[in-house]
Order: structure tokens, then sequence, then C-alpha cells
């Protein structure tokens, strides 16, 4: 009797064993993806300036160094080209993850859903959304409102003993997570030296209509000690207009810029522009590696944050060698 039951014991023991190592083989059976598995729908802002060009070269470069095959569309500057180029990705089969730059921070929620549907993996770089996380992979990108801080801090410190600090501010795409949060980052610290706003406009990111606000304020008062430019180019533009003006830039008004572009480590060695602020556009790696974990499977952090610094003036000369945009 008792020799039947061990015998019955050692059959149950294999049968369990076999069961396991086959479920541990269907497991196994599940794909893992590799860079090569990969085909990316990017969906660009458009190509308004430097930081542009750099964050689009970084992801074109990238691919082709990791065997990615992407899809890229420039969007022209235009939130509805961004929502359909969204909708034909999530249409095409070969897709399988979505990149998106927004330009606007609001109306993603429905194309997010329909992405999630069809079982694409949506992966936001550079500019945040308002739309719930559960909607995508994750975001990686500055933290702008901490780039708005510094910029404040940094005029603080270039009007320590000025009688007056009125500041003027020229804002990018107005829609934009990059403007909101830089505004709101420089409003959040101004205040511990006594800086006032006295104008702020959109100039859109660009040169040309940076020079044309700053010359229309220029016309009504030349009382300003300081120039926040959301970014490099915006800046450059106001440095025009204060020459044309008659004035020294970096002298009689200082400026503030953001992304750290050539063009601005340029302009500080010129004496125009006083110190920048860095906003990183190499993402690249970052993003299509967050991506692929994503579509392994893996569960990611909402925010990836970039790491990024200050440069003054008297350092450009030295640093611009050693920049790669
Ligand atoms: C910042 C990026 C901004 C740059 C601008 O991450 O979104 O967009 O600061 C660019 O130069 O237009």
């Amino acid at each position: 009797m008792k020799s039947r039951i061990v015998y019955i014991m050692v059959i149950l023991s294999m049968l369990l064993s076999l069961a396991a190592c086959s479920g541990g083989q269907k497991t196994a059976q599940k794909k893992t993806y590799t860079y090569q598995d990969m085909v990316v729908g990017f969906i660009q802002t458009g190509s308004e300036g430097g930081w542009r060009a750099a964050n689009t070269a970084s992801f074109k470069e990238t691919a082709e160094k990791l065997g990615i095959k992407l899809k890229f569309y420039d969007a022209q500057n235009k939130m509805e080209n961004q929502l359909s180029a969204f909708r034909n990705f999530i249409a095409d089969k070969e897709v399988n993850v979505i990149i998106l730059a927004a330009l606007e921070t609001t109306g993603w929620e429905d194309v997010l859903k329909e992405a999630q549907k069809a079982g694409k993996i949506v992966v936001l770089e550079d500019r945040r959304i308002d739309a719930p996380e559960t909607l995508y992979a994750t975001y990686i990108g500055s933290d702008f409102a901490e780039e708005g801080r510094k910029a404040a801090i940094e005029m603080c410190k270039l009007l320590e003993g000025s009688a007056k600090k009125n500041v003027v501010e020229l804002v990018g795409n107005v829609g934009s997570s990059a403007a909101k949060d830089r505004g709101q980052g420089f409003r959040e610290k101004m205040g511990e030296c006594g800086i006032t706003i006295i104008k702020s406009q959109t100039a859109n990111w660009d040169a040309t209509e940076g020079k044309a606000v700053m010359e229309a304020w220029l016309k009504e008062t030349t009382d300003i000690q300081g120039v926040f430019a959301q970014n490099d180019e915006m800046g450059l533009g106001a440095a025009q207009a204060i020459k044309e003006a008659g004035l020294d830039p970096g002298d009689d008004i200082k400026i503030i810029t953001v992304d750290a572009t050539a063009g601005a480590f340029k302009a500080m060695i010129a004496g125009d522009i006083n110190t920048v602020i860095e906003c990183n556009p190499l993402l690249a790696p970052q993003v299509y590696e967050a991506a692929l974990k994503a579509l392994n499977g893996e569960e990611l952090p909402k925010w990836i944050p970039s790491q990024e610094g200050v440069f003054y003036a008297k350092d450009a000369e030295t640093i611009l060698p050693t920049r790669k945009y």
C-alpha cells in the first residue's frame, strides 16, 4: 500500500514540474522587442529655430545609429497638422511607437485614447501636455518652470544695485508648455529682488518677431533694464532692436535667453546677451530607450526630466567649441 502512495506522489510531482516548465516555455515565447523592431512615427512641431533643428537632428541621427525605422513628420507649427499626422500614424500598421513634440498642451485626449485602443506606444518628448498620464508611456523633457526660475534668479544678479528693475518678457507660442511654464517660473522668483514685468508679449519663438515687438516697446519707453526672452532667437531679435534704438544690449539693457544654442553663445561673446539658461534638445537616446522599455511592457515614471545648466558671457568663448548645437 505504502509503495503505491509513494508511486502516485512521484508521478504527481513529475506532472507538476512538466506543467511548470511548459508554462515557463509559454511565457518564454513572449516577444522581446529590439530597436530594430521599432517603427516610430515622430510628430515634430516644425523648424522654428536652432533648438528645434538640433532636436530633429538628434532623432534622425540616433534612429540611424540604432537601426530604428523613423517616419518623420514636420507639422509646420500647425496644431491641425499634428492631429492629422497622429491619426495617420495610428492607422499605419507598421508604426508601433508614436513620439510627439506637442505644439499645444491641450486637445490630445481623443487621439491618445485612439492610439491606446490601437495598441500603439506613445512617448511625449520636449513638450508636456495636459492629459491623463494613463494615456501615454512617459514624458521626456525639461523642467521649463525651473528654467524660468533660473532666469529670474540670474536677472536679479544682473540688476543688483539698479535703482529700477523694469523687465520686458518675450513669450514663445502661448499655448505651449515651454512658454506657460517658463513664464510661471520667472514670476515665482522675480519678487525676491523687486523685478517688475512691465511688458509681456508673444514673438512665437522667432527672431524677426522678437525684434519687431522690442522695437515697438522701445518707442513707448526706454525705461527698461532687462529683457527675459523665452528662447535665444527672440533674444537675438531684441538685441538688434536695442542697438537700432541707439542703446547697448548687454549693458544699458541686460538680456537673458533660454536654450543655449550656438547663436546665443556668439551673442554672449559679442557682449549682446548676458546669461543663457540651457534647454537640452538632444533627447532622442533617452526617448528611444524609454519607448523600447514600454514596448517590452515596462512601467515607466511619467516624467523623465532632462539635466540642464546656466551659461555666462565670461565663459562663452571657452565653452562654444564644446557645444553640439
Ligand atoms: C523647449 C522647446 C522650445 C525652445 C524653443 O524645450 O520646446 O521650442 O525653447 C523651441 O526655441 O521653439
